[in-house]
């Protein structure tokens, strides 16, 4: 039986799979061969683009294949792989399993009428990444501080409403839909920073998980959920939460059987901890691998895996101490528990060594650690990159991270070292989904890039102004390609500089202040003073972090002559006038970058306005009123940080601009 297709409520924005990008297909005839709830939404797929273009569908052993222009089949035990192939003038997709054809699906609508034309040889196609992964920091609740979606920039949750489940999940039905069109397989549908109310969804309330579980479920979506490390004290009564205490491991294991008795395909658990505050294996003097191999033992018996993160260091430094390094404590944590954790342990490391910054080095624990299960994690949502009022396409910044080989040249990439990737998600209850519409390309390059993890990024992002405007004419490619392609160095123009980071407003994180983090205990500093700035990262004269890399990624950080440039204040502190590889000073390029950014900004401006009329009117309008505050910002940012620096150095700017 065809599943019918989810309808998102009115005025929902069709992101990247509006009715237009299926016409191509709809108007063929086309054989479905298979069983199985994901043949079923494929078959559902297909019949209402066929209802909408007058195509037609079979279902069935079918007679021979030459008689349709398509044929999907599943012809194999399960999995997400297929092949996709044309012959005498019929498309074949024969995958592996139901996932694989819903994927084969996906692909014929993104080669669009392509897809029909010519003569080519079979091509399998076969995800690189197991799991590609949404995390949502979503509060069941809404938090006092954070608001509903912690870092949340598109609305309310799209899981949570009324302190509850949606009782209505269309739209997360066609979240699932879209997800899947860009490969994405796993969602864990709440906040890492577990509070109260959100620490019942593992017991008393896993109804509710289980209800948006089964409504991701057939477009191949399996569901995780965020635990706290202490829930057998919060949840279950017991006096301890040590995860050597066999009372804890009971309950644990307890907690878990219930679960998978609502869940069948229950993905695991994701576990912040010893972390901001949060709870974790610290407190019993154990290890984070004690820890984690806790969760991963109750889980074991269902075939679940535990996501533990990384990202555990001390909130609470003392600025003075010039010897405690945030950028090193995830290395110094776990590469000493190497080989320790379970195999349904997988360890999620942030990309950086710090917090999502504009730009960062690639986290040395990511090629350190050669015995451990390893999920990179980046953030789609653009808590230090605009927060989705700032256009900022992150596609290369996450290929440039993906493509790096931290033991070295001849050594694998991230990519390859990474079993998994995850993003913290960007999408909400907001019309268009990612509250920025150009944010949209951000979910759907992350999702691409993580089944591809070699991919170039420009090909995804043209594969998604092709969906997303189709039918998509020349001036409107042309016209999305410009303002996004540059977006992310533009940003990074206009902000902190030379990979130095932060410098943003305390607590919400959005707008310039360049002291804002430099006199408290988040350990993120830049040490300006009237002659220079950057942190001495190296191992020579600095906190050693640079040691932290294998060769020759060590070397090259460790000194400022081969540093490169949009790391230098990363790693080293520096003069003003210390001459870059770019022949300009330190000074001269945070005037003249500063200055560039806001012109590409206004740049880009204009070339919006000129796509008025290209497009849907409530996407153009959303997003011109969304460039308006990204002007506004990026000359607050040029104009602060410039005079801050102009401040401190006296140093004039070469070319006599206004600098207050
Ligand atoms: C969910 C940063 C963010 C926090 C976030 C944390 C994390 O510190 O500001 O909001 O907490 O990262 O990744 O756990």
């Amino acid at each position: 039986m065809p599943l019918p297709v989810p309808v998102p409520p009115d005025g929902v924005d069709p992101a990247w799979l509006p009715p237009a990008a299926f016409r191509p297909l709809g108007s063929r005839r086309i054989l479905i061969r298979g069983s199985g709830p994901l043949v079923d939404t494929v078959h559902g797929e297909v019949a209402e683009a066929c209802a909408r273009s007058e195509g037609r569908v079979v279902r069935g052993p079918g007679p021979g294949a030459a008689a349709f222009d398509l044929v999907l089949e599943v012809d194999g035990v399960g999995g997400e792989t297929f092949t996709c192939g044309r012959r005498d003038g019929t498309t074949t997709v024969t995958a592996l399993g139901g996932a694989g054809l819903l994927y084969g699906l996906f692909h014929v609508v993104r080669l669009g009428e392509e897809a029909f034309s010519g003569e080519w040889a079979p091509e399998t196609h076969r995800p690189a990444l197991a799991l590609r992964m949404l995390d949502h920091w979503d509060n069941v609740a809404v938090h006092p501080v954070m608001g509903q979606v912690e870092r949340g920039y598109a609305g309310g949750s799209l899981f949570w409403a009324d302190g509850r489940a949606r009782g209505d999940l269309d739209r997360v039905r066609s979240y699932g839909r879209l997800l899947a069109a860009c490969g994405i397989n796993a969602v864990a549908v709440n906040n890492v920073n577990v509070h109260e109310t959100e620490a019942h969804l593992l017991t008393d309330r896993i109804g509710e998980v289980a209800a948006i579980a089964a409504a991701l479920r057939p477009y191949g979506i399996r569901t995780h959920l965020s635990v706290t490390f202490a829930a057998p004290m919060v949840l279950g009564g017991l006096p301890t939460a040590d995860p050597l205490d066999p009372a804890v491991r009971a309950w644990w294991a307890e907690a878990t059987r219930r679960v998978y008795e609502e869940i069948g395909d229950f993905g695991g658990y994701v576990v912040k901890a010893d972390s901001e505050g949060q709870p974790g294996p610290f407190a019993y003097g154990r290890s984070h691998a004690d820890g984690a191999n806790l969760l991963a033992a109750a889980l074991e018996p269902y075939g679940g895996t535990v996501h533990w993160r990384a990202f555990v260091y001390d909130h609470h430094q003392d600025w003075r101490d010039r010897t405690t390094d945030r950028a090193r404590a995830a290395y110094d944590h776990f590469v000493p528990l190497d080989g320790e954790f379970a195999a349904n342990a997988v360890l999620q490391v942030k990309h950086g060594p710090m917090d999502f910054q504009v730009r960062e080095p690639v986290s040395p624990l990511i090629g350190a650690v050669p015995r451990t299960r390893l999920a990179v994690e980046v953030q789609a949502t653009q808590e230090y990159t605009g927060q989705q009022r700032h256009a900022c396409w992150l596609g290369p910044m996450w290929s440039e991270v993906l493509r790096f080989r931290p033991q070295g040249p001849e050594g694998p990439s991230v990519g390859e070292l990474a079993e998994e990737l995850v993003a913290v998600s960007n999408a909400g209850d907001d019309p268009f989904w990612t509250g920025h519409p150009l944010a949209q390309a951000n979910l759907y390059t992350f999702g691409r890039l993580a089944w591809e993890p070699g991919a170039d990024p420009h090909r995804l992002l043209d594969e998604w102004i092709g969906l997303t405007f189709a039918p998509v004419a020349r001036p409107t490619a042309d016209g999305v390609r410009a303002v996004l392609d540059g977006s992310w160095r533009t940003y990074e123009k206009y902000t902190a500089p030379l990979g130095v980071g932060f410098m943003v407003q305390p607590g919400h994180h959005y707008g310039p202040s360049v002291d804002g983090y430099e006199y408290s205990p988040w350990g993120t500093y830049h040490f300006a003073d009237r002659d220079g700035i950057g942190v001495d990262r190296s191992a020579a004269t600095g906190t050693g972090y640079a040691a932290q890399y294998a060769k020759p990624w060590s070397q090259t950080y460790e000194s400022p002559e081969t540093c490169p440039d949009e790391l230098l204040l990363f790693f080293h502190h520096v003069p003003y006038g210390h001459v870059l590889h770019s022949g300009r000073t330190v000074i001269q390029h945070i005037y003249d970058s500063h200055f560039e950014g806001v012109e590409e900004v206004e740049e880009a401006v204009r070339m919006w306005a000129s796509l008025a009329g290209l497009m849907d009117p409530a996407r153009h309008a959303r997003v011109a009123e969304r460039y308006e505050e990204q002007l506004r910002s990026a000359r607050e940012w040029r104009d602060q940080i410039n005079s801050y620096f102009f401040r401190k150095s006296g140093v004039p700017d070469e070319r006599g601009r206004r600098i207050c």
